[in-house]
């Protein structure tokens, strides 16, 4: 798994932006989704639904913010518990440390691109180098050194990139750092048919993606220029001075041809020079995630673990990579409501199969427990993808997915919305600071740009998606005492 890569960067998905090759094989190999979604599009609130197969607000993890109640059940204790051996490395992003791992080599909290320290059941331990590297190591290391050839296990292999500040290997610099990519049609989004959430969310491009945060503009240029930001360089300190001079022999040159360029640019320009910027540093992270996923496939194919190993490659979430204006995720609009999901079990899965049923992060738990021939609690609300995997449809019932994300008021400023999702529409409540309602004919308006919420020829359909919207959440049994009750919690624990 990843943190905030987007589908649009996967190859398998989409040529425009980037080649993976190595993430492709399991596709090319396994099965490709191409509906898979979130039920909230924030990372630790993900990565609970994941390990829990409950959704926010029965497991409790609503926001990045709130502690994760260690007294759930995960799907890794269970396995653990029934003779698997159990590891993770990488991303975790709660405040405690992990149940149910025999090993675990985690980053404390979003942890650093370089020279990055990590917490281990002995202690933290910081190492040099570049930490999608490092977390394979890790990881390689593990299956090496301290797994029972004899047993079966489970491991959790978590990527902190491609997650902001968008920090490359410094071998990819020159590659990625030249790059120029075409922009998304909804670059220049005026969400005028909206409500009030896409309008007031601060995750734009032009406005607040900072200059020297996430570009990598130095602070002296500037302030030469007379613009004060809120940050500085993001994780760049972290350099020792070999790499910094490695740095700086790339990013000078472009904080110089910035000076030149800046006092002619207008609003759009400067958009399309920071888009521009953005794709090079985010999608060079992932060259180097696909590199790596690329050794963990060969370390499989020498071991022959591949014939009977599950393999998934997912997201904690989609990313917006301009598409509307935007960085960042959160809401249930298309690009960070969807994940990158692939799925390869050589003699399960026929190879280069595409799927579009509507699966969620909701049905890994289930599915990994089916898989290992245990039985999963009947109080975990996903479903088992095990009928998808093997072709036997007629056992796929689901026509619709839930959302509801909840980290507002916050960075980013998204609203608390939840809502539901069929193939067809998708229908939003915004609540909290507002009361606003969204409809999408996702055929006709795949880049959901034009709410239609109020159109008359949408009545009957509106009725129908509100029907099944309250009936989905009874189903999970999510309600508004539920809404109260965190937006209460929220307030409480904000305000400390
Ligand atoms: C950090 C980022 C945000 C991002 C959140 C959540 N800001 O706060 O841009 O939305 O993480 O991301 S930064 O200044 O620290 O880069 S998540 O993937 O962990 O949920
Ligand atoms: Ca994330």
């Amino acid at each position: 798994m990843s943190d905030d890569h987007a589908y649009q960067a996967i190859s398998a998905y989409d040529t425009t932006l980037i080649q993976t090759p190595h993430i492709d094989r399991l596709a090319i190999e396994g099965m490709l989704f191409t509906n898979a979604s979130v039920t909230n599009s924030i990372c630790a609130p993900s990565r609970a639904v994941i390990l829990t197969g409950k959704h926010s607000h029965i497991n409790g993890k609503i926001d990045n913010i709130s502690p994760f109640d260690t007294t759930n059940v995960t799907f890794p204790m269970l396995l653990q518990k029934a003779g698997y051996q159990t590891a993770m490395f990488g991303k975790l992003h709660f405040g405690n440390n992990p149940k149910g791992f025999d090993e675990f080599k985690i980053l404390p909290g979003q942890g650093d691109y370089y020279n990055p320290k990590f917490i281990t059941a002995s202690g933290d331990t910081t190492i040099t180098g570049y930490v999608t590297d490092i977390t394979t190591d890790l990881t390689l290391d593990w299956m090496e050194k301290r797994r029972d050839t004899a047993k079966p296990f489970l491991l959790m292999y978590l990527h902190k990139a491609p997650h902001r500040s968008w920090l490359p290997a410094q071998r990819h610099y020159p590659e990625f750092t030249t790059k120029e990519y075409p922009l998304p049609t909804t670059l220049f989004d005026d969400y005028s048919t909206r409500g009030d959430a896409a309008k007031t969310a601060e995750m734009g491009i032009l406005k607040d993606m900072l200059l020297s945060y996430d570009l990598k503009v130095p602070k002296t240029v500037l302030n030469a220029l007379g613009i004060s930001e809120r940050l500085g360089a993001g994780g760049v300190n972290r350099l020792n001075d070999a790499q910094r001079a490695t740095w700086d022999a790339i990013y000078e040159p472009i904080a110089t041809d910035f000076i030149q360029r800046y006092p002619e640019m207008n609003d759009s320009i400067l958009t399309v020079w920071k888009y521009q910027r953005y794709m090079q540093d985010y999608l060079g992270t992932i060259a180097a995630v696909d590199e790596n996923v690329g050794r963990l496939l060969d370390y499989l194919d020498a071991e022959k673990l591949t014939e009977n190993t599950l393999i998934v490659y997912t997201s904690d979430q989609g990313f917006y990579l301009g598409e509307h204006g935007w960085f960042d995720k959160r809401f249930m609009y298309n690009e960070s409501f969807r994940t990158p999901l692939l799925i390869r079990w050589p003699n399960v899965i026929t190879p280069n199969t595409t799927e579009d049923e509507l699966v969620q992060n909701l049905d890994f738990a289930q599915t990994f427990l089916e898989a290992a021939g245990i039985e999963a609690p009947n109080d975990m609300q996903g479903e088992s993808l095990l009928p998808i995997l093997k072709g036997q449809k007629e056992n796929w019932t689901r026509d619709a997915v839930y959302y509801h994300y909840y980290e507002y008021p916050a960075e980013h400023a998204v609203k608390r919305h939840y809502g539901i999702a069929t193939k067809e529409y998708k229908l939003m409540h915004f609540y909290h600071d507002v009361n606003q309602w969204e409809l999408y004919d996702l055929a006709k308006d795949p880049t959901e740009t034009n709410n239609v919420y109020n159109v008359p020829d949408y009545a009957a359909i509106l009725a129908k998606m509100k029907t099944k919207l309250s009936e989905t959440r009874k189903k999970y049994a999510d309600s508004e005492a539920l809404d109260s009750m965190y937006i209460q919690q929220y307030e409480d624990y904000t305000q400390d």
